[in-house]
């Protein structure tokens, strides 16, 4: 029988665990929290601030909270680069809750008045707005439900607004709503998300929120694959834990958040956080340099039956096209001055070669409708809008409409795994030539501006890649360029 990681069986921590205080709600806790914010807020307790004690809730499914609370919320941050491996003990989460079980429960919890930040990571479709044009859902059942009843939320800024609503009632201020999600303007796209719910039940709570509120954008940057039962093993084989919460990140970390608050905050820049009042340039490097790549080298290396990123960037042609691929999305980046952008792209390629990461390419490719317009169709928009070229950008592109078909280079088939599935797969069910698949796909407007089906050199630049990829595969479209 394993012994499992609990407060019983774990090593010591640097403080006192029950004189943590729950100040901050994460909503959507998964590996991504647990890798980067959670170990912030663990840093802030360790410096004798107890204020930041995190409870977790799942928004969907039980798996989180069955993880780490018979472990009393401990888990290991695995930090692996190459053959080196850095265990982290994490104490800061303090307890998860799944949100459909007891809806009430979690706002209650959201009213507290020792709860400062509701933080988020529900992935770019857990906000329910269209994603070319950030415009709520409002056709989503979901938020349907939201915009008639906030008794039991469903959505994220549902929840938002039923414990603001609460808070304002109780005469407390409002907590700060901090989404750490890719999406583009996080801050305001959350802020005009709730906003518009809020106005739909109450007037004044709406005008109190834009009053009082307060939704900083941030940018946040690690790469944190999904655990899998191998890496559960190789922890237990070095610990003699069995730690079914842990999870792996690369060393590397970034977190740029505005320093707009609606109440206390911990002290972020002693803990490596960068404080601004720009966070869309940072914001905008990061989405085109490092994920434009990404979903790029996902659905490429997913079609050629590459498993990890690693295995793709070892290719000279992929790490060629990505090279290419940053040249045309960099001429339109208005970078910060404190990034290096030259160091930043060599330290990027190094961080997708890590070996020891296991990046699964399919983890990337999820929900690419979600993820395109701000990682591969901005920089396309701003190139073409100066007649510029995008040849590798559209390449990128072309891999994910190769990607909707269900089936890899070798045949074997695959779940597209994205809310817009249906919709791609209807618009290709006719079509057999890759310009009328270009066609049909650039027709859809939540992911595609109206003006990419009148460039007829980007059409022909689409159509050129993806005949290519359909005909020889994506191996041999990279060694062609
Ligand atoms: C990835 C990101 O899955 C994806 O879409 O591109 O999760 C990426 O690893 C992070 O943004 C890195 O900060």
């Amino acid at each position: 029988m394993t012994t499992r990681l609990s407060a019983a069986t774990a090593g010591p921590l640097a403080y006192d665990r029950a004189a943590i205080k729950t100040g901050v709600v994460h909503l959507g806790i998964g590996a991504f929290h647990r890798a980067h914010q959670a170990p912030v807020f663990d840093a802030a307790i360790a410096s004798g601030d107890p204020r930041w004690g995190v409870v977790g809730a799942s928004l969907r499914s039980p798996g989180v909270r069955d993880q780490l609370v018979p472990q009393d919320g401990l888990y290991t941050l695995v930090i692996r680069d190459g053959a080196e491996e850095r265990l982290q003990l994490i104490g800061a989460v303090r307890d998860v809750l799944v949100a459909p079980e007891d809806p009430a429960a979690l706002v209650d919890l959201m009213v507290s008045p020792d709860v400062h930040i509701v933080s988020l990571t529900v992935t770019e479709k857990g906000y329910k707005l269209d994603p070319a044009t950030g415009r709520l859902l409002t056709d989503d059942a979901d938020v349907a439900a939201d915009l008639e009843s906030l008794d039991a939320p469903r959505t994220a800024p549902g929840f938002i607004v039923a414990a603001l609503a609460r808070r304002k009632a109780a005469g407390l201020a409002p907590f700060t709503a901090m989404s750490c999600d890719n999406i583009p303007h996080n801050g305001a796209r959350l802020r005009d998300a709730v906003l518009a719910i809020a106005a739909q039940h109450d007037r004044t709570l709406a005008d109190w929120i834009a009053s009082h509120g307060a939704f900083p954008q941030t940018m946040i940057d690690r790469i944190v694959p999904a655990t899998s039962l191998d890496d559960i093993i190789a922890l237990h084989d070095r610990t003699g834990l069995c730690d079914q919460g842990m999870v792996k990140a690369e060393p590397f970390t970034q977190w740029v958040i505005e320093d707009r608050f609606a109440g206390p905050r911990p002290d972020f820049a002693a803990f490596g956080v960068q404080l601004t009042s720009a966070v869309a340039p940072w914001e905008e490097a990061k989405l085109r340099l490092l994920n434009g790549a990404h979903s790029s080298i996902a659905y490429l290396g997913g079609l050629a039956g590459i498993e990890h990123v690693d295995g793709v960037v070892a290719l000279p042609e992929a790490r060629a096209f990505v090279e290419a691929l940053w040249d045309e999305a960099e001429a339109t980046l208005n970078p910060p001055a404190e990034l290096d952008v030259a160091a930043y792209r060599t330290a990027l390629m190094a961080r997708f070669a890590n070996p020891a990461l296991q990046h699964r390419n399919r983890q990337i490719a999820m929900d690419g409708s979600q993820k395109l317009p701000q990682r591969l169709v901005a920089p396309i928009v701003a190139r073409r809008a100066r007649g510029l070229p995008v040849d590798a950008l559209a390449l990128g592109v072309a891999s994910w409409m190769r990607w909707q078909l269900g089936r890899d280079e070798a045949g074997q088939p695959y779940v597209v795994d994205d809310p817009l599935a249906a919709v791609t797969a209807q618009k290709l069910a006719s079509k057999s030539h890759p310009e009328g698949m270009v066609r049909a796909l650039l027709s859809i407007d939540a992911i595609f501006p109206a003006s990419f089906a009148e460039d007829a050199v980007l059409v022909d630049t689409l159509t050129g890649h993806l005949a290519s990829l359909l005909a020889g595969g994506a191996i041999a479209t990279l060694k062609a360029r």
